[in-house]
């Protein structure tokens, strides 16, 4: 087989930029380790961005998103028996976040590359890479038992964390930047109605809780835990319980009951490895970078990373222009770091950590306390959530 860039993996990076290229008229494959019915039903994110909406929009995947996602214009913190609302409306006008699982991107993508003849191979094995630092680099799998392998131009590592594209680069060519927290989420798919039209982050003496959702009747919830928690550990009624206990104040609603779906454990880690390119083979998304979820900015990040792929991958193609393609990396980055620094202030804000000491206690409460009483700190906070725009 041969292509002019061949993608690995079929999460949101890949199928974006696959559809991005095809939209500027460059050719894909996406190879994906897992099957299409695993990949469009894996819960993760909810929150959209306005950009990441806009560019799904734009690029014509964004029909159903415009039905069926919930347009949010604020945020809940709840703290020491108190709600702060960080309101978009007032704060950053014109600008929202959007509730949309992330799965249900991933099918939209999924429906216009086949609707556009594109091609992803599903439950390939064996996966890896070759000639990375040529100008002839392939890609190698097994599909059905066969031993196969697509030529292309360039190869970009879409892989997500646990992928092959990273560990190809040479030891010592990337610098790798890590932060990994002492805790991690338990994720709840549950069929209730949400009890609140917003999120709400809570952070309590026993640990963080969220509040999110993905539809009018299914509720997403997470409570801090220990990163090598045993789910036996969490019954239903002690998840509801915890729940209860974490979310709730005097004054404002009940969480609803209902069905659990789904429960997870997710690590938490900061993670960004520099430069996020090495010879024709470039990384995008969770491949190059975590962010701790408590921001919401990791597929967010991804489209971004994206966006200026596809437009480099085009100057080159139109052009025979590399700049654009040498400068992908710092231009990601740019972006990357500073979602890293939203994400770990929020994480650091909202979270119990086992060892803090009274100061710890107290600064963290101050935190929230200024956030709550100060329009500028609730601006930065609003404008970071909603995406910073576009460099
Ligand atoms: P993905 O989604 O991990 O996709 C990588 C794909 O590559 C495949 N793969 C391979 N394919 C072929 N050969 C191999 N050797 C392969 N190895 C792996 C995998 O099967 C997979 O299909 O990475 P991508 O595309 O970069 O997308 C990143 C996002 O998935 C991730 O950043 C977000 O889910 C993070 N995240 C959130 N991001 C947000 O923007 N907003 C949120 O509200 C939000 N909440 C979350 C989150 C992530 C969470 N978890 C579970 C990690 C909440 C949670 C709980
Ligand atoms: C989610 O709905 O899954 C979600 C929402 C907000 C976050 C993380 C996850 O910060």
């Amino acid at each position: 087989m041969r292509t002019q860039v061949g993608i690995i993996g079929a999460g949101p990076s890949g199928l974006l930029l696959s559809h991005l290229l095809h939209l500027a008229g460059i050719e894909s494959i996406v190879v994906e380790d897992r099957s299409r019915r695993y990949v469009e039903e894996r819960i993760r994110a909810g929150v959209l961005e306005q950009q990441c909406v806009d560019l799904l929009v734009e690029s014509g995947v964004g029909g159903r998103l415009l039905r069926e996602g919930l347009v949010h214009h604020g945020v809940n913190l709840r703290f020491g028996g108190r709600t702060c609302r960080i309101d978009f409306a007032r704060l950053t006008p014109g600008r929202a976040v959007t509730v949309y699982g992330q799965h249900e991107v991933v099918k939209d993508l999924i429906a216009a590359r086949i609707e556009a003849g594109g091609e992803i191979l599903f439950d390939v094995e064996d996966t890896s890479v070759e000639g990375i630092a040529t100008d002839a680099p392939r890609i190698r799998f097994r599909h059905g038992g066969q031993a196969q392998s697509i030529a292309c131009d360039f190869i970009a590592g879409c892989d997500g964390f646990h992928g092959i594209s990273r560990p190809a680069i040479p030891h010592g060519a990337l610098k790798v930047y890590e932060r990994v927290y002492p805790f991690a989420w338990l994720g709840i798919l549950a069929e209730a109605p949400p009890c609140s039209d917003e999120l709400i982050y809570a952070l309590h003496d026993d640990g963080f809780a969220l509040l999110s959702m993905r539809s009018p009747r299914i509720t997403r919830l997470y409570l801090q835990c220990r990163p090598d928690e045993d789910l036996e550990a969490w019954s239903d009624d002690r998840v509801w319980a915890e729940l209860h206990k974490r979310l709730e104040d005097r004054d404002g609603p009940r969480v609803n009951e209902g069905p659990i779906l789904q429960k997870g454990v997710t690590p938490m880690r900061s993670f960004v490895v520099e430069p996020m390119r090495h010879g024709r083979l470039y990384l995008a998304g969770d491949a190059a970078h975590i962010v701790p979820p408590t921001g919401a900015k990791g597929m967010n990040l991804a489209a971004a990373d994206v966006r200026v792929l596809a437009h480099a991958f085009a100057a080159y193609y139109r052009e025979r222009r590399t700049d654009l393609l040498d400068a992908y990396s710092a231009a990601a980055l740019g972006r990357i770091w500073k979602a890293q620094r939203f994400s770990w202030w929020m994480t650091s804000m909202l979270h119990r950590f086992d060892g803090d000491s009274a100061f710890d206690r107290r600064r963290q409460l101050a935190e929230l306390e200024y956030v709550a009483g100060s329009v500028a700190a609730q601006t930065s906070l609003a404008e970071n959530y909603v995406g910073l725009p576009l460099d």
